[in-house]
């Protein structure tokens, strides 16, 4: 697909820092790129508050019809949600799409969707984004062609009036409440299977999937795009000894996160709201990375997930910068892409399985081959011997601390 010009705008408010500001918008950069855009402007503007009307003030919002004009840009990215009042006046005098922050992440979101349950998730948060932005804004929506800010639902059908559109949600809603059924049973007959669990979660680009990739010895999408990986996987992780563990792979956070997505999130992230153990990966080479930790933790607890433990894992140390330092108790440095990252990885999470199961010290007798089988792939077995008088091993290891259920 051709590129379409982008022009984006950033609106620097007191509120802000001014490096927040500018990684803010080099994220914005980012999210646009991954988008498929390509950059040919910026506009800046330093405000005291937003101009109700139009977002960015009215001279400056001259300024950007010119720059439209002038670079013949197709889009235009607001750096912030903006109102439908203000997308409709900005686009009285801008000769442009204008979308903004949220939409953009909706629409990468809804490239990258791949399950029916991700489609489905993505298709209910922009019609959620889009119904209270409808009225007036017909004329610049008979515009969409497909391009940036466009995918997803498509362009006849965001033209269908409001009612419509409910109904349309709704009847996402019955199809996604019957998917999550019957991933929750999924689920719940892992949690059966008392098998420990590790969930990679983190900023996006983090090194998530790759860190996964390394462990499973699989291969999800692993690249340098912002939410490469949307749907949560999870694969077996082995150990020496026959132990296995489950690790799943999830998508990635980012600030601001629209609202509307969040609930997605929720749905999504269910895969990691019942592991062990929370493995947050951290790009520690991003200079912004306090940030984008801050981020990731503050969602955790929207999520309801801050109960579980966490391992921090600082990656990509090989592009570090001076101004790193690791700044939470439980972590651990690694390049994802170095050959030792599984062994060290690997390493710290049998010590976290060792910390939060339960030591246990048994006796099992020679002719219970197939219970010492069965201990050997669901407990971590620290000691193995046999005892020649008893006529019986001694087992030595750590298992759940809940023996599993039927409910
Ligand atoms: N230099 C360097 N690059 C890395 C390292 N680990 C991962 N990367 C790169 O970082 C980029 C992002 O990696 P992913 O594994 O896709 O990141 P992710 O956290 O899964 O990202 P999302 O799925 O978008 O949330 C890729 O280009 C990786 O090759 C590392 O240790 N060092
Ligand atoms: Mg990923």
């Amino acid at each position: 697909m051709e590129q379409e010009k982008i022009i984006l705008v950033g609106v620097f408010l007191p509120n802000r820092t001014e490096e927040a500001f500018w990684n803010s918008i080099r994220e914005l950069r980012s999210l646009t790129s991954t988008a498929n855009g390509e950059i040919v402007d910026e506009l800046i503007q330093k405000l005291e508050r937003v101009n109700q009307a139009s977002f960015i003030g009215s001279g400056k919002l001259l300024e950007l019809a010119e720059l439209v004009e002038m670079h013949e840009a197709d889009v235009v990215i607001f750096n912030s949600e903006l109102s439908a009042t203000q997308v409709r006046n900005i686009s009285k005098v801008v000769a442009a799409r204008v979308i903004d922050r949220t939409q953009l992440i909706l629409d990468i979101f809804a490239m990258r969707a791949k399950s029916r349950e991700g489609k489905l998730q993505v298709a209910y948060a922009q019609y959620k984004y889009l119904l209270p932005r409808l009225s007036g804004q017909g004329a610049s929506l008979s515009k969409l062609g497909g391009g940036i800010g466009s995918r997803g639902p498509g362009e006849s059908k965001l033209e269908m009036d409001k009612r419509h559109i409910r109904e349309k949600m709704d009847d996402i809603r019955a199809q996604l409440t019957h998917v999550e059924k019957h991933r929750k049973r999924i689920i719940n007959r892992r949690n059966e299977q008392a098998i420990f669990r590790f969930g990679l979660i983190g900023y996006t680009n983090a090194g998530k999937s790759t860190i996964f990739n390394r462990l499973t010895h699989e291969t999800t999408i692993e690249e340098d795009k912002l939410f490469a990986t949307l749907d949560p996987t999870t694969r077996k992780i082995r150990f020496a000894g026959g132990f296995q563990a489950l690790i799943t792979d999830t998508v990635g956070f980012i600030q601001d996160l629209p609202t509307t997505l969040i609930a997605a999130f929720r749905s999504t992230l269910e895969e990691t709201a019942n592991v062990d153990v929370l493995i947050h990966v951290v790009d520690a080479s991003d200079s912004d990375y306090l940030q984008h930790e801050t981020t990731v933790l503050a969602l955790l607890t929207e999520l309801e997930m801050n109960h579980i433990p966490i391992l921090t894992v600082y990656n990509k140390i090989d592009q570090i910068t001076q101004g790193f330092i690791p700044d939470r108790p439980e972590h651990l440095l690694i390049s994802a892409l170095s050959s030792t990252a599984p062994t060290s990885l690997k390493q710290r999470m049998i010590e976290l399985i060792e910390k939060n199961w339960h030591y246990f010290s048994k006796e099992i007798s020679e002719e219970q081959g197939k219970e010492l089988a069965q201990i050997k792939q669901r407990a971590w077995i620290t000691k193995l011997e046999y005892l020649e008088d008893n006529k019986a091993y001694l087992v030595e290891g750590y298992q759940p601390r809940k023996e599993p259920t039927n409910d």
